[in-house]
């Protein structure tokens, strides 16, 4: 191994190590422990990010990069390219999660015409494909970077200019074919600048209609090279842009109504995504549930002082196993899982920053799992819930449901009957203590 891929070499391989498990090991992620029908390694599906991990060079608005990683600090050539993939590759393998997850650019030099970006991410991909091979590692999803080049500071799909959108058809393209190439499980869609600064200078309509279209065009495109992955929108309400379309899960179950495209695409949750729509994680999870589009998650955690996207790693317990009960009932992982769009503090320059960072997060999610299977088991939170709902299963609840039923036949009914509800606990406390019983 050359010096350029020794950059983790001083630390050892990550494993499980239970109950007295040193810093740089698993306390609770047993990838082959059985929880629930499947291992923990099945329910969990954990994949590692390239932008954060391994493109961000540590810098905010106020300032520069803090981070010294050598393929940063050279010219950004092919050689810092092929150090990066290499790293970063070898980075997963050694935390021994099965996935990791690209945007284009994250993997190629930048490249600023046509031939550049084909041919630098061609070179890029076969490189991605013997790195698969050689580290046993697989592609949870790609993506292309419609967000970071100066053409798409008026949007991608919603640019007013149609050049743009061919350039980011042209991205997506590449990225898609990729993705299918390197047997990845999913292909996502965030539009972070898919969206408006002021409704002055946007024709809101129109830009939704053109939307509309590139993601019809995407799945069309899925369909004709045959890939068999999910195609996924990321909902985020806002940052960078002031109003991005995807609002939030149910914001993106209505377009892709409109669209006709409810049954080809579904969502990518990302936790600090959620709540800066002022909902919790665990209910856009729900929502995605049960709306029948819960595709995959990227997992992080805001602050709760700050509004913006911190991309922390996770580090509750308490909300991961609220939002693994919801993943349970959802029916777990398909093609998703646990992609980790987090990043180490600004502060946290070092090698082993890196390694705390993922391992604090594998092991919050896999008590989490642990903590809800005994919940399940537990069963009283689940049956309280059913029996909530038992009047639906009575004459009256049928009734509403029969397509002959008309409302005047339910109103009348109510005074036939002469109808008077009794009030019922909704017994909310009792629960939540049934939940911390099992933390
Ligand atoms: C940014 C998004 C981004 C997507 C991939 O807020 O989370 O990282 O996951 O483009
Ligand atoms: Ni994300
Ligand atoms: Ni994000």
């Amino acid at each position: 191994m050359s010096a350029e891929t020794d950059y983790f070499s001083q630390f050892p391989d990550i494993a499980y190590e239970g109950e007295n498990a040193g810093e740089l090991s698993y306390r609770y992620y047993d990838k082959n422990r059985v929880v629930m029908g499947k291992t923990m390694e099945e329910h969990l599906r954990f994949s590692v990010c390239m932008w954060h991990t391994f493109c961000w060079p540590g810098s905010d608005v106020f300032g520069g990069g803090t981070f010294d990683r050598p393929w940063l600090s050279h010219d950004v050539g092919a050689e810092a390219a092929a150090m990066k993939r290499r790293t970063a590759l070898e980075f997963v393998r050694k935390l021994d999660l099965p996935f990791y997850c690209f945007h284009d650019v994250d993997v190629m030099e930048p490249a600023d015409n046509v031939a550049d970006y084909r041919q630098r991410f061609a070179t890029a991909v076969d490189h991605l494909e013997e790195l698969q091979e050689t580290t046993g590692r697989r592609l949870l999803w790609g993506t292309a970077n419609l967000f970071s080049d100066p053409r798409y500071a008026a949007g991608a799909a919603t640019s007013p200019d149609p050049e743009v959108y061919a350039w980011a058809a042209l991205q997506v393209r590449s990225a898609m074919d990729a993705t299918h190439r390197l047997g990845g499980s999913n292909y996502v869609l965030w539009g972070g600048r898919e969206g408006y600064e002021t409704l002055l200078n946007t024709d809101l309509g129109r830009e939704l209609d053109n939307f509309g279209r590139f993601l019809s065009l995407v799945v069309e495109h899925k369909h004709k090279i045959g890939f068999e992955g999910a195609i996924l929108i990321e909902p985020k309400p806002h940052e960078p842009t002031k109003h991005q379309y995807d609002f939030d899960t149910a914001t993106v179950y209505g377009f892709l109504k409109r669209y006709g495209l409810e049954n080809e695409v579904q969502v990518n949750i990302e936790a600090n995504h959620a709540t800066l729509s002022g909902h919790t994680f665990e209910h856009e999870i729900a929502m995605a549930g049960a709306l029948g589009i819960f595709g995959s998650i990227d997992a992080n955690r805001g602050d709760h002082q700050n509004g913006w996207d911190t991309d922390q790693f996770p580090n509750s317990v308490e909300e991961m196993t609220l939002a693994m009960i919801e993943i349970i009932r959802a029916g777990g992982f398909k093609t998703g899982g646990f992609n980790f769009d987090a990043k180490v503090r600004r502060q946290s320059v070092d090698a082993e920053d890196l390694l705390h960072g993922h391992i604090g997060g594998v092991d919050v999610l896999a008590r989490a799992l642990l903590n809800a299977e005994r919940i399940i088991e537990d069963g009283r939170i689940n049956e309280f819930r059913t029996s909530r709902y038992a009047g639906w299963h009575g004459e009256l609840g049928r009734t509403i449901h029969e397509s002959t039923t008309s409302l005047s036949d339910i109103a009348d009914l109510a005074i036939d009957r002469d109808l008077r509800p009794r009030h019922r606990s909704g017994r909310q406390e009792r629960l939540e203590n049934l939940v911390n019983r099992h933390m």
